[in-house]
């Protein structure tokens, strides 16, 4: 999602680390580029210019970090700075003592509401004892956006509230309120109507819902795609609404990702999701430090571990983790990631998540990997013996043979998934030797010293 920006600055920290002593001359320089790189990833030059200065000041004649060269010093920096950008009041969502917990959903139109409202119901209802919401359809403005809702409900199995065309949002608002308390709901997630720009009726509405339902939650869901107009909108809807937090959506697409490094320093309103793809699981809670790592290039482990958490147990999970840490996965974990592929969502967005799989992306002929050859692959690992999964390297020629036979793949198919593997494990290892022990990823190990 930030790839161009990720590999710009992974060049500069590069350049950088591979100087022996660093001059004043050298930071700036490599803060120029800093900068540059993220005017062009969209990041709004203010936000750009402070962040670099903060950076600066961090590094140009401060002491030395033990342990830390002056080019691992500036990435530290760096990541420190991102983060801070990133961040700005509270990101968690905290039901209320006394439910249910109201969360209104805003947004212009086609920002993503009604997909986010259902993707917001879903990973609600994750929650321990597995919480049911109601979702309430207060936008009357398009007659195809309550089926929409009402559609995405049955999909999910979730309650949705809704009343004829010829209601209207406020009344649709109040009454959907006094069914969660007839159903006990823990939640309510109210999903309004939009227009293509602010205007002061759409306001006007949206203020008199706000009042009925008092929400705990005034969240606005913006498109990341517009750049810097979702930064602007944002900006406006707080002013005139008094927003809790954001939800970015499409952050899946090109977009060059400036409008999520710059939306909380512009307004002072926190993220608090992004969404990452049209499918109702395809929304990740957001943490500003595990984002700064993403963007830096460390991947995001803890992100990974924890959608993984959703469809595997947390026992599981919790091997798996040390696994990628420590680089030691074999081919029955590569079967079950498979299998568990499908339940996380798209293969690429699991993938980029892993530290590295960028350059293994690059590695790997044809980039992405297809459904058959993941049944293929499948039915391969499947035709090995346990000693043969947890140690391929004991596969010669006649097992290979007998392998392929068995899975009514060639000889060819199965060279070709160990060659990945072995590709796979040669990253981890690389990478779980840049990781330090704890929960976030060493930085300062990123440059070679
Ligand atoms: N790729 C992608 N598409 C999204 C995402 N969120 C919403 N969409 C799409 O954006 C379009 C508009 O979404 P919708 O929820 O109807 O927007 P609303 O008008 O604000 O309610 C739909 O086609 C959605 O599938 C996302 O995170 N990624
Ligand atoms: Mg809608």
């Amino acid at each position: 999602m930030f790839d161009a920006l990720t590999n710009k600055l992974t060049a500069v920290f590069q350049k950088l680390g591979g100087k022996g002593h660093l001059g004043e001359k050298d930071v700036d320089e490599a803060l120029r580029e800093v900068r540059m790189a993220l005017l062009e990833a969209d990041v709004n030059f203010r936000v750009a210019r402070d962040l670099v200065a903060r950076v600066r000041e961090k590094t140009v004649g401060s002491p030395l970090m033990q342990g830390l060269n002056p080019a691992q010093h500036v990435v530290k920096a760096v990541n420190e700075e991102l983060t801070g950008v990133l961040s700005g009041g509270e990101h968690r969502m905290r039901p209320s003592p006394k439910p249910p917990t109201v969360i209104m959903l805003v947004g212009l139109q086609g920002s993503g509401k009604t997909t986010t409202a259902a993707k917001l119901a879903l990973h609600l209802r994750r929650a321990p004892g597995n919480p049911q919401p109601l979702l309430v359809a207060a936008d009357l403005r398009r007659p195809a956006a309550v089926d929409q809702l009402v559609a995405l409900g049955k999909q999910l199995d979730i309650p949705v509230y809704s009343e004829a065309a010829t209601s209207t949002a406020l009344k649709v608002s109040l009454n959907g309120m006094e069914k969660a308390r007839q159903l006990g709901s823990p939640w309510v997630l109210v999903d309004t109507g939009g227009r293509l720009h602010i205007d002061e009726e759409l306001m006007a509405e949206l203020r008199a819902i706000k009042e009925a339902v008092s929400p705990h939650e005034l969240l606005l869901v913006v498109d990341a795609m517009t750049g810097q107009d979702a930064v602007q909108a944002a900006g406006e809807f707080h002013k005139q609404l008094g927003l809790t937090g954001l939800i970015l959506s499409k952050l899946d697409g090109d977009a060059r990702g400036g409008a999520a490094l710059s939306i909380t320093a512009v307004t002072g309103v926190p993220i608090k999701f992004i969404g990452t793809g049209e499918k109702s699981d395809a929304l990740e809670a957001f943490y500003p430090d595990r984002m700064a790592s993403r963007i830096l290039g460390m991947g995001d482990v803890l992100t990974l571990v924890e959608r993984v958490e959703q469809v595997i147990d947390e026992k599981r999970a919790l091997e798996l983790e040390k696994k990628l840490r420590h680089a030691s996965l074999d081919l029955n974990d590569m079967l079950e990631q498979l299998r568990a592929v499908k339940k996380l969502g798209s293969i690429a967005n699991v993938l980029d998540m892993v530290p590295g799989f960028g350059a293994i992306k690059k590695r790997l002929p044809g980039g992405d990997v297809d459904e058959g050859r993941l049944k293929r692959v499948e039915a391969i690992i499947l035709s090995m013996t346990a000693r043969e999964r947890k140690d391929p390297e004991v596969l010669n020629g006649s097992r290979r043979k007998r392998i392929a036979a068995g899975s009514g793949t060639t000889v060819q198919d199965v060279n070709q998934l160990l060659n990945q593997f072995r590709e796979i494990q040669k990253m981890m290892k690389q990478m779980s030797k840049m990781q330090g022990k704890g929960r976030t990823p060493d930085l300062s190990r990123l440059l070679p010293r």
